[in-house]
Order: C-alpha cells, then sequence, then structure tokens
C-alpha cells in the first residue's frame, strides 16, 4: 500500500471540519466538497481546495456518487474518508472508488453488505463466538413459523427488519395474540423503508443499556479496541449522550467485552475502524446487537480516553501501517460528549436559522466539535447537530461537573439549541447516580 497524498473529505458539518484538521496535521492535502446550501461554510477555507458538488438536497450533492467521484477525480485524490452518514456505508460507493484507482478509507463491500444484514450479522457472530440474544437464528418464513419459534425464544419477542438498525422496522410482542399484527406490520413497514421484508426474531431484553466497542484493524491482521462507550441517553434511537468507559461495567465484564469485540474483528477480516453494539442486561449480560463500519459521531470520547486521533489511525492503515499493541493503547479517565442540536430542549423540534451570537466554553478538559460560528446560517435540509461538546475529566464525576461548567458558559443565540437539555441532566440525580436505560427518556420526559 502506498502512502496517501490528498484526501477528498466527502461529507459536510462537522465532521468534516474534524477530518480537515487531522489531515493538515499529518503534513496530507485536504480536499473538501460542498452543496450550494454549505457554500459560505468557514472549514471550506481550511482545505487546500473546496469542490461544489451540486444542490442543497443531499441527494444531489453528499449522496451523489458520480458528483463525488468526479470531484475526487478533478482534484487528483488519492484516498476518499467518507466521515459518518451519507455514502459511509454504501457498498457500492467503495466499489466505485477501486475501479477509479480511490482509496476508500474504510472497510471491503463484502463487509458492508455483510454487516447491513442484521441477520446475516448475527449468524456471523454466532459463529466467531460471541454471545447474541437468543433468537429465531435467521429468517422468519411466516406467521406459523413465527409462532413456534416465539414459543421456543419465549415471550416477549422483537421482531426486526433484517435490513433495519437504528430502530426501524421494530415491533414486541407480549404474547401470541398480538403475534400476527406485529408480524404482518413489520413485514410492510420493512419491504416500505428498505424493500426488503425479511424478519428475524429475538428474546426481548427489557431496559437494556446500550454498550458499544470501538475498534480500529490494518490490513495484517492486528485488531486493538479503544475501550467502550455507554451511549444509553438516547432519545427515539437518536444518541444524544455518550460516554467512555461503560461505569456500569465491572472490570470482568469490561475485559470479556472487549475481547468479544477484538475476536469478532479478527473472525471477519475487518480493516478500519468499526464498533460493535452491545445490548447489556441488568444482570450485566451482553449481546451483540450490530456491527457499524464506519467511524461513529461519538469516537470522540474513546479519543479522550486514549489519546489517540482514530482519524490518524484510520488514515494509516489504510497506508498498509502497522498497529502499535494492544498494550500501548492506556484508558485514563473519563470522557463525556454532549450533542447539540438546533432543535428546542424540550420537544426536540428542529429549529433551523441564523446564529446571532455563539459563545463557546473553553478551559482544560473541554473540546469543541463544531463547524458554527455567530452569521452561521442553520439549514433545514441536513442533520440538525451543530455541534459535540466533550469534556474530559479524572473520574466521571470530575467530568460531569466540568460538562455542568462548560454548559453554562455556553451562550446561543438566534437558534434553539438542546444545551439547556444537557445542563439539565448534568444536574439530573438519575444521570449523576448512572441510574438510567436506553427506555429513559421515554418514561420520564
Ligand atoms: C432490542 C431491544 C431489546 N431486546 N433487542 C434498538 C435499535 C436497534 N438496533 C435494536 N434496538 C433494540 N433491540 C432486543 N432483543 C431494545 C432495543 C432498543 C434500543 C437499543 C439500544 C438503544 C436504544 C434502544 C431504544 C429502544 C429499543
Amino acid at each position: 500500500m502506498a502512502e496517501i497524498k490528498r484526501i477528498l473529505v466527502a461529507n459536510r458539518g462537522e465532521i468534516a471540519l474534524r477530518a480537515i484538521r487531522t489531515i493538515k496535521e499529518m503534513g496530507k492535502e485536504a480536499i473538501a466538497v460542498y452543496s450550494t446550501a454549505d457554500k459560505d461554510a468557514a472549514y471550506l477555507k481550511l482545505a487546500d481546495a473546496s469542490v461544489c458538488i451540486g444542490g442543497a438536497p443531499s441527494s444531489e450533492s453528499y449522496l451523489s456518487i458520480p458528483a463525488i467521484i468526479s470531484a475526487a477525480e478533478i482534484s487528483g485524490c488519492d484516498a476518499i474518508f467518507p466521515g459518518y452518514g451519507f455514502l459511509s456505508e454504501n457498498q457500492h460507493f467503495v466499489e466505485i472508488c477501486t475501479h477509479h484507482g480511490i482509496k476508500f478509507i474504510g472497510p471491503t463491500p463484502e463487509i458492508m453488505v455483510m454487516m447491513s444484514d442484521k441477520s446475516k450479522a448475527k449468524d456471523v457472530m454466532i459463529a466467531a463466538g460471541v454471545p447474541v440474544v437468543p433468537g429465531s437464528d435467521g429468517a422468519i418464513e411466516d406467521i406459523a413459523d413465527a409462532a413456534k419459534r416465539a414459543k421456543e425464544v419465549g415471550y416477549p419477542v422483537i421482531l426486526k427488519a433484517a435490513q433495519g438498525g437504528g430502530g426501524r422496522g421494530m415491533r414486541v410482542v407480549e404474547d401470541e395474540s398480538y403475534l400476527e399484527n406485529a408480524f404482518l406490520a413489520a413485514e410492510s413497514e420493512a419491504i416500505a423503508a428498505f424493500g426488503d421484508g425479511t424478519i428475524y426474531m429475538e428474546k426481548f431484553i427489557k431496559n437494556p443499556r446500550h454498550i458499544e466497542v470501538q475498534i480500529i484493524a490494518d490490513a495484517h491482521g492486528n485488531v486493538l479496541h479503544i475501550g467502550e462507550r455507554d451511549c444509553s441517553m438516547q432519545r427515539r434511537h437518536q444518541k444524544l449522550i455518550e460516554e467512555s468507559p461503560a461505569m456500569v461495567l465491572t472490570q470482568e465484564v469490561r475485559e470479556r467485552i472487549h475481547a468479544s469485540a477484538v475476536q469478532a474483528t479478527k473472525y471477519i477480516k475487518y480493516e478500519g475502524a468499526g464498533t460493535f453494539e452491545f445490548l447489556l442486561d441488568a444482570n450485566l449480560d451482553f449481546y451483540f446487537m450490530e456491527m457499524n463500519t464506519r467511524l461513529q459521531v461519538e469516537h470522540t470520547v474513546s479519543e479522550e480516553v486514549s489519546g489517540l486521533d482514530l482519524i490518524e489511525m484510520m488514515i494509516r492503515v489504510a497506508e498498509g501501517e502497522r498497529l502499535p499493541s494492544q498494550e500501548s493503547v492506556v484508558l485514563k479517565g473519563h470522557s463525556i460528549e454532549c450533542r447539540i442540536t438546533a432543535e428546542d430542549p424540550i420537544k426536540f423540534l428542529p429549529c433551523p436559522g441564523k446564529i446571532t451570537k455563539w459563545i463557546a466554553p473553553g478551559g482544560r478538559g473541554i473540546r469543541i466539535d463544531t463547524h458554527v460560528y455567530a452569521g452561521y446560517i442553520v439549514s433545514p435540509v441536513y442533520d440538525s447537530m451543530i455541534g459535540k461538546l466533550i469534556v474530559y475529566g479524572k473520574d466521571r464525576s470530575d467530568a460531569i461537573a466540568k460538562m455542568h461548567r462548560a454548559l453554562s458558559e455556553f451562550d446561543v443565540a438566534g437558534i434553539k439549541t438542546t444545551i439547556a437539555f444537557h445542563k439539565n441532566m448534568m444536574q439530573n440525580p438519575d444521570f449523576i447516580n448512572n441510574d438510567f436505560d436506553t427506555k429513559y427518556l421515554e418514561r420520564y420526559m
């Protein structure tokens, strides 16, 4: 593998800026892309060049494979950094990059396809020796098959779309009387959303926590874990607060969940950065849920506790470099991330518009990953996340205190943001006592 010299950043917003920064630090060239809606974004000037790739709708720009490939070609890029969302998990895009002699900084299309089918991914994890939720072991054929398997698994069960993920196409079934309706609903929802009605079944885990393990793998079979994250503070499958380490785990369970993720990564011969998502039940038993074959929004908290730059590592492994030893990865302290969105802090309704005032917090242990500033106009056509506030402290209570102090300094006007929600959460006894699960906000908000 050859040295990468010029990288097209095929994304927008905070992650585009985040990637440009690392690329520049590595002494490489960064080429930015932008839609007409993003033409005035200040981070474009930090790139070595920027290319307009089309209109405001993502389908005409950030999701347009011809537009992105053309931008990479005309600017002479030898690699593409996909970020998250958009084309980051599109297997066709990866294949087209390869056909054009452009290195996609991420895994192979075969692995992407395998992991995008959640039922298939589960079968692979069983083969890899990773714990999975007991269930149907493959697709449900029809209602009679569903009834038979639900009896074996034991109610309550959950029906999931094979192409789902992120909570779409799921149905919880409390007893057999609801099974037929739930199955038909899940199936038609899956067909409408994914064009594939394949459904599988699992035992329903009540009030789980969402724990995920960050891994990175090189082209030589070396795999590292960069610890775990607790992403249980969610609302409608949108993560709001993430932290590392997950303080619910005992050291023994923590080591087993890390080992499972590393074992799975080796089994599938993965290359690049990835995340294994697990459900954790009240007994601290963990079960593989899905694998994300991209860098995630919340990678920052893993960077803070490890002192590593995950984008730098992704680029280096894409160049064929060998990863250091697991022993060289030292996890220390506690990091929390609050996602700041342009939404009202109570109902989370989108609130695009012009930011008239943006006074950001600072001080030791404070990191802000954002592309916005006073004068920036938040467009209604993209995701409402306008930035991430990340703190690093010596332990969880130190990190919470720092986060509360930082949120108190944050002064934003012109649009509504979720800063007030986060400030409240940092004073919420349940959050402070780490006494919540993935259903917490549904129950109390
Ligand atoms: C589950 C579950 C309980 N039992 N599976 C939601 C996202 C999708 N990827 C899987 N999800 C769940 N799967 C079993 N067998 C509960 C959820 C779930 C959830 C999981 C993680 C984070 C937030 C969640 C919110 C609701 C439901």
